[in-house]
């Protein structure tokens, strides 16, 4: 089985950009087996503390930012990183090419109950000259990504990884700690019969959603005459790995539940990476009626409404949207 480096260098891929996803996945490693410890290195549970976001800081999310962190910024290969977990930018190496944006543990309410979590990258590259302290870097649409990726902690450790030439799958070998290619461009199906929301939050969505969901609802009985299964993992990156896998509709969309929050999922690290992947595979992303990768942000922890996956059952549902 082929190993990374030399899949990314016949690839044409920039030896700097190589380097750069190489020290993410030694961070990926360490975490990967932080969280296999579970209960064993006492890292379950929450920390007494809140993100700028208002959402309690599990433990493994303090700790796995603080890895990232640190092993990204040593490594001198990023002018500056944001992050789930950190207020503002940090600063990086002046030198250096490109910016990462990163969720360090996606999912991460379900470490308590040994459930799939997983880290999310996005891989920028900085304007030219810029001041890596200055916040506006991040400040490009998805569709500049050079690079983006997930790593799936489940009962394998996955990299679903693009650097703009397809989404391919790396399982992490742990005998010898290298991640080796499991499946070359991955494709996802343009048909489904699967979808994936939180349905209790169904009386504060949007007429269009609640109509969409309602006529999957309704089954072979109803407009869309067949019948539909719905899965929900609760770790967007759980889904969307599934959705890359055999198909399907995953949406967090836009709700009325708290005025001040309209949309739950994070533009730079948690939409925009897992749009590129999609897109990289043959599937849609949206808002509803945006593409998400045509999103000019205006701040590091933006929030978009997100409907990804398989392109007929996401275009059959912005339909509901027009
Ligand atoms: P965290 O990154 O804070 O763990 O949140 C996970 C998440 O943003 C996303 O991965 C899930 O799809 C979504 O939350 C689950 O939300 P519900 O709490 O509504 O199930």
């Amino acid at each position: 089985m082929r190993r990374l480096p030399p899949v990314l260098l016949e690839d044409g891929c920039p030896r700097e950009l190589i380097s750069l996803i190489r020290t993410i996945l030694a961070a990926c490693k360490e975490i990967s087996f932080r969280v296999g410890q579970g209960a064993l290195s006492g890292v379950l549970g929450s920390t007494l503390d809140e993100n700028i976001q208002g959402e309690t800081q599990k433990k493994l999310d303090v700790l796995t930012n603080q890895l990232l962190k640190d092993i990204l910024l040593e490594s001198g290969y990023v002018k500056a990183i944001a992050s789930e977990e950190e207020d503002y930018t940090v600063a990086g190496n002046p030198n250096a090419e490109y910016i990462v944006a990163f969720d360090p543990l996606d999912g991460s309410s379900n470490t308590d109950i040994n459930s799939l979590v997983g880290t999310i990258f996005s891989v920028m590259k900085a304007p030219e000259g810029s001041d890596p302290a200055d916040q506006s870097i991040f400040m490009q649409p998805g569709k500049s990504q050079v690079a983006a990726g997930y790593v799936l902690y489940g009962p394998s450790t996955v990299l679903a990884l693009t650097t703009g030439k397809g989404t391919r799958f790396f399982t992490l070998d742990k005998t010898h700690g290298s991640f080796l290619l499991t499946q070359d461009f991955a494709q996802v199906p343009e048909e489904t019969n699967e979808y994936a929301i939180n349905a209790s939050n169904q009386r504060h969505w949007q007429p269009a959603m609640q109509n969409y969901i309602n006529d999957l609802m309704a089954g072979e009985t109803g407009p869309r005459a067949r019948n539909f299964n719905m899965r929900w993992i609760a770790a967007m990156v759980g889904d969307v790995h599934r959705v890359l896998c055999r198909g399907g509709i995953f949406t967090y969309p836009t709700d009325t539940k708290d005025p001040n929050k309209p949309n739950k999922l994070r533009l730079l690290y948690e939409a925009n990476p897992m749009a590129m992947l999609i897109e990289q595979a043959g599937g849609i992303a949206s808002t509803g009626t945006e593409r998400i990768m045509d999103i000019q942000p205006d701040a590091i922890h933006q929030r978009v409404a997100v409907i990804l996956g398989s392109k007929n059952e996401v275009e059959t549902c912005l339909g509901y949207h027009k």
